[in-house]
């Protein structure tokens, strides 16, 4: 009995302590006693308190709601926080969400073993932090790596799972303060009255946590679930129903953020349909949100298959609207001008407009960095997009800058993250992709962090405090090398130079440069984007070319018109190139291009070896799950650089240099292979094998 007894204690204790990933970077090691006082009382100011009560291990803390001068200069979730660890703490704000966010940065403080003494006073630089889910109705997730939706829409109203609470306190502990719940390619189904009571379940138990819920909808709403004869935005009985549908929503869920839209765009209804503008779809859902103080963002996604340079469409559709959105419309802008590739210029839309506001929108799943399969960090890929000179107003005007209202004021600020979270354990797919969440909320909060600031604070609240083996001293630096090169040498195996979108048409896993279905979009084949041919490689996107140089302010552009001041890094995005020209390795283009692939495949075996180097300082749970993705990594790095250079040297018919590691795979087998993807995306990477 005995026996049986401990046995049952066992397994309790093992699955208590597990480290499976789910408890992410909130390990907090508190005693569960410390001394809190306020005189707040509401929900949000009760979840700071028994934060600190359960995490803490300093003198007491006091909680103040001020409205001092101070503390109006902070704005409404800003936080001061000052005291001593051995003689007491005081944390105030004016508003309860400061309390909690100044909460959670105590704790950070208190984890990452930054002394004594603490002075922080923060407030952030946009005003909206919003995750955006493209997660379906029937609970798949389009891009999503990491499971099934975390939404049981069949179970809600009645039935609340424990994770949305969860959920809702890993965002705030990053300031997270939005949601959008639903794809962008939205069902109308998610306005009908069933719905709206579901979100209203998932908006009361975010609401306390700070977060306010947002849907994305469908431009045919009033048409496909009102029964309406037309969807046009200027049509008195359409902006009708939307009224009343933002009414009807509104009752249930008071703080209600607003709609994300995505119109005209991948073959979705939009206001062009009826002859109007992006402007006027806005404008109608805007004035309709307007009295509750909900906004719309509206996304600047569209391109269609013309002659037009697909990189070029967003900004020819939207500069000219420039001054006639409504002040609660924000055109939420992916951060580079085609779709969120391993490496792409920004978007010249960011920097072209004065009196709109503009939006960041960035991706956290990995749709085309090697799903949940492959490391990497991207706050460097988010990074560089936000340091980037736009030179809208001289030189300084960074992305960052002209989007968080420094340069032009703007009504609203904000920035948007398509997540990668689902059902699995960990959340994310990868355990190390928990990094990539994390990331998102820091940046969104303060784009001035630096990806190495980040993620020594993710690594220390994740993988544990430093021990007296000093283990986190060992895994912190080594840890921190591997997640900051993690990106590069994604970039570098599978698109180097400037390459992009070079991916299998049906998934974006796999190389498939080769790829041509007969009657298919021209501009969803590869060939259309890196234009391989005898004469050299590479997208001409100069002056002589598509001109999407022009775009961009000057200096900028006539750096990027010229191949010889054009970044080498970016270099075919912007530039076709004989095979013979001379990068500034002295190298010819088609030489630099299998050195760089063979480069990217040593970085993801340095990557590999890395991890493994880590084994004495992580759990062993968390290391041989990515221990085993590392393998696959490194194999699909082979895959990419074989597959690229084997079809690329068709056009060449130049020789692979004898210094670099010959190929593996038989392109042949390579064009035939099929990778096949589950309803839920996730690929079955078993299969890339008998490749
Ligand atoms: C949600 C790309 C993706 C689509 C996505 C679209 C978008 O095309 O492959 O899955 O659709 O971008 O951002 O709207």
């Amino acid at each position: 009995m005995k026996k049986l007894l401990f046995i049952i204690l066992l397994v309790f204790v093992t699955q208590v302590y597990a480290e499976d990933g789910s408890r992410l970077w909130l390990r907090f090691s508190g005693n569960g006693n410390a001394q809190v006082t306020t005189k707040a009382k509401g929900a949000t100011a009760n979840i700071a308190v028994r934060e600190l009560r359960e995490q803490w291990k300093g003198a007491k803390i006091t909680l103040n709601i001020a409205r001092t001068k101070e503390t109006n200069l902070l704005g409404d979730e800003g936080y001061l926080i000052k005291g001593n660890r051995e003689t007491g703490v005081s944390i105030s704000s004016s508003s309860e969400k400061g309390l909690l966010y100044g909460a959670y940065q105590l704790l950070r403080w208190q984890e990452t073993g930054l002394g004594d003494e603490i002075n922080i006073s923060e407030s952030p630089r946009y005003e909206l932090r919003i995750l955006n889910h493209w997660d379906n109705l029937d609970r798949t997730i389009e891009r999503g790596y990491a499971g099934q939706s975390l939404w049981e829409w069949e179970k809600l109203p009645s039935v609340i799972s424990p994770r949305y609470e969860a959920y809702a306190r890993a965002n705030a502990s990053i300031n997270i303060n939005g949601t959008v719940l639903n794809n962008v390619n939205a069902s109308p189904q998610i306005l009908s009255a069933e719905y709206i009571e579901k979100v209203k379940a998932l908006a009361d138990i975010f609401r306390p946590y700070g977060i306010k819920t947002y849907l994305a909808i469908n431009f045919s709403s009033p048409a496909e679930l009102g029964g309406l004869p037309t969807s046009d935005p200027l049509n008195k009985e359409v902006k009708l129903w939307w009224k009343n549908k933002v009414k009807e929503i509104y009752k249930l869920i008071p703080d209600f953020g607003g709609f994300l839209v995505k119109a005209n765009s991948e073959g979705l209804p939009g206001p062009q349909d009826f002859g109007r503008t992006h402007a006027d779809g806005a404008n109608m859902l805007a004035d309709a949100l307007k009295p509750y103080k909900g906004i719309v963002m509206w996304r600047a996604f569209v391109y269609n298959p013309t002659n037009e340079d697909r990189a070029k469409q967003a900004y020819q559709e939207f500069t000219p609207l420039d001054g006639q959105f409504r002040d609660n419309v924000i055109i939420q802008v992916k951060n580079g001008p085609v779709d969120f590739q391993p490496r792409e210029p920004f978007s010249p839309l960011f920097g072209a407009m004065k009196k709109t506001a503009v939006m960041p929108e960035l991706q956290i799943t990995q749709e085309y960095l090697g799903f949940s399969t492959h490391a990497a960090y991207l706050a460097t890929l988010w990074k560089e997009c936000l340091d980037s000179d736009t030179y809208q107003q001289g030189k300084g005007s960074t992305v960052a800058r002209v989007t968080d209202g420094s340069i032009y004021p703007q009504k609203h600020s904000a920035m948007a993250g398509i997540t990668n979270i689902g059902t699995d354990v960990n959340w994310c797919g990868h355990q190390l992709a928990q990094a990539n969440w994390y990331a998102f909320g820091r940046l969104a909060w303060n784009h001035e962090l630096t990806p190495e600031d980040i993620v020594n604070e993710w690594i220390t609240l994740t993988f544990g405090e430093p021990d007296n083996q000093g283990n986190s001293q060992n895994l912190n630096p080594k840890l921190s090398k591997l997640m900051l090169e993690s990106r590069e040498a994604v970039v570098t195996y599978m698109m180097p130079l400037g390459l992009h979108h070079i991916f299998a048409l049906d998934h974006h896993y796999g190389p498939e440069p080769w790829c041509d279905v007969p009657g298919a979009r021209p501009d969803w084949m590869p060939k259309y984007y890196h234009r391989a041919d005898a004469g050299g490689l590479g997208f001409d996107r100069s002056s002589k070319g598509s001109n999407a140089v022009s775009q961009y302010h000057s200096p900028l552009k006539e750096e990027l018109d010229k191949p010889e001041t054009c970044p080498e890094n970016i270099i075919l995005w912007f530039h076709h190139l004989p095979w013979d020209y001379t990068m500034k390795s002295g190298r010819t283009l088609w030489d630099e291009l299998c050195y760089t692939y063979d480069r990217g495949v040593q970085q993801a075996r340095t990557l590999q070896k890395s991890w493994d180097e880590l084994e004495p300082y992580v759990d062993a749970e968390r290391f041989r799950e990515v221990q085993s993705k590392f393998k696959i990594q490194t194999r699909d790095a082979v895959w990419w650089k074989d597959g690229c250079l084997l079809y690329f040297q068709e056009f060449s018919k130049r020789p692979i240099p004898y210094g670099i590691e010959r190929p593996v795979h038989e392109l042949d087998k390579l064009k035939s292979f099929r990778m096949k993807i589950s309803n839920t995306e996730k690929a079955d990477i078993n299969q890339l094998y008998n490749k």
